[in-house]
């Protein structure tokens, strides 16, 4: 069983719901120059990861795996946040720490993963929904006494031949809404994650009029619902052209499409926005992050809440072997230092030049 109370700021978290504690995580995630890590593939999705590396998707081997990537030397610098799946929230380190207590040890705020995944949305052309509001309340409670200060919940959209319909985003976003509610009154702080899925030729245009329509829908849901947006996260995609579009826009135009979506559709109260990765490479992403952060005058805080993106490198040089923790770890925590860079608009793709030499490679 999960311990109920953690340590003293745990057993505060696991007290009566606070709007200091939300405020408190609201500011910890946005902190300067750090981002989320998204570690909270479902096992559907780690598996598949896992496959890409030969690794065999065992709990044992998901716990190896996740605990390596936290206990990496001060990762707290760069990583505000944790994203975890349920299984993982109930797992310990090495040494028998629980993991979320370990994280807050190590500075970062524990969060967690509340939706159940995807369902078709039926009658429309492969469009889906996201299910897991069916005792969504009784597991906010025991995921706030295990420790868990933030929650997130993602809803997947299509892009191109006359998608989103407007039926799945009045769905979704309605699903979003009551997650973002409940959420709030279980004292836990929601990340809204809308995501825009890269798939398909779409252009940069239809990625950047769906994405526009998607968060319009899920603000007006939210402002329907009565959510207090001074105390959430949105975590969206980047405007970008669709993976198999022959024309890809450019960085400057991923920028520009990126921050007048934003501004179009984003209310000033939301204190801060996250990047998902969504399947572009990790240059790619940190090399778009910075160029948006340069750029944004906007009222909120950007950052990152990457998963693809800051784990790639490293899984692949872990592999699945003991001996290859310590520069499974150094791959993680340059890139998180380069994402973290990026949100300051200090990152350029020298640096990673710079270190293609020294770059930790995988024993075999
Ligand atoms: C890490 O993956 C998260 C869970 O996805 P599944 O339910 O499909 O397993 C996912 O929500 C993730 O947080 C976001 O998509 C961001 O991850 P990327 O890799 O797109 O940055």
């Amino acid at each position: 069983m999960i311990p109920s109370s953690i340590n003293s700021s745990d057993s505060r978290a696991a007290g009566a719901p606070s709007i200091a504690d939300m405020q408190e995580a609201v500011s910890a995630l946005l902190a300067n120059g750090k981002g989320i890590l998204a570690a909270d593939e479902s096992l559907p999705s780690i598996d598949r990861l896992f496959a890409l590396h030969h690794i065999e998707s065992t709990e044992e081997n998901r716990r190896m795996y996740r605990t390596l990537l936290f206990s990496s030397p001060e990762l707290g610098r760069r990583i505000s946040g944790v994203i975890l799946f349920e299984e993982t929230l109930r797992q310990r380190m090495n040494d028998g720490t629980p993991v979320p207590m370990y994280l807050r040890r190590c500075g970062m705020v524990p969060g967690i993963k509340v939706d159940r995944g995807l369902l078709p949305f039926t009658g429309m052309d492969g469009e889906q929904r996201t299910e897991g509001l069916g005792g969504l309340l009784e597991r906010l409670e025991e995921y706030r006494r295990s420790g868990a200060r933030f929650t997130k919940w993602r809803s997947v959209l299509r892009v191109g031949n006359g998608l989103p319909s407007d039926a799945c985003i009045r769905e979704n976003a309605v699903g979003l809404a009551s997650f973002a509610l409940w959420s709030q009154e279980a004292g836990l702080v929601p990340l809204v994650e809308p995501e825009v899925l890269m798939d398909g030729d779409h252009s940069l245009e239809e990625c950047e009029a769906g994405t526009t329509r998607v968060l319009k829908g899920v603000f007006a849901a939210l402002a329907e619902r009565g959510v207090n947006l001074q105390r959430l996260i949105l975590k969206t995609g980047m405007v970008v052209s669709g993976r198999t579009c022959l024309n890809q826009a450019s960085d400057l135009l991923v920028t520009e499409a990126t921050l007048r979506c934003l501004g179009r559709s984003v209310p000033a109260a939301v204190p801060g926005i996250v990047f998902l990765s969504g399947g572009q490479g990790e240059v790619e992403a940190t090399r778009r992050l910075d160029g948006i952060c340069r750029a944004n005058t906007g009222p909120w805080k950007l950052t990152f809440s990457f998963g693809r993106a800051l784990q790639s490198t490293a899984m692949r040089v872990w592999g699945g072997r003991q001996e290859n923790i310590a520069a499974a770890q150094q791959a993680l925590l340059l890139r998180a230092d380069w994402n973290g860079l990026a949100t300051e608009g200090r990152y350029s793709t020298l640096m990673e030049r710079e270190r293609l030499g020294s770059l930790p490679s995988r024993k075999h």
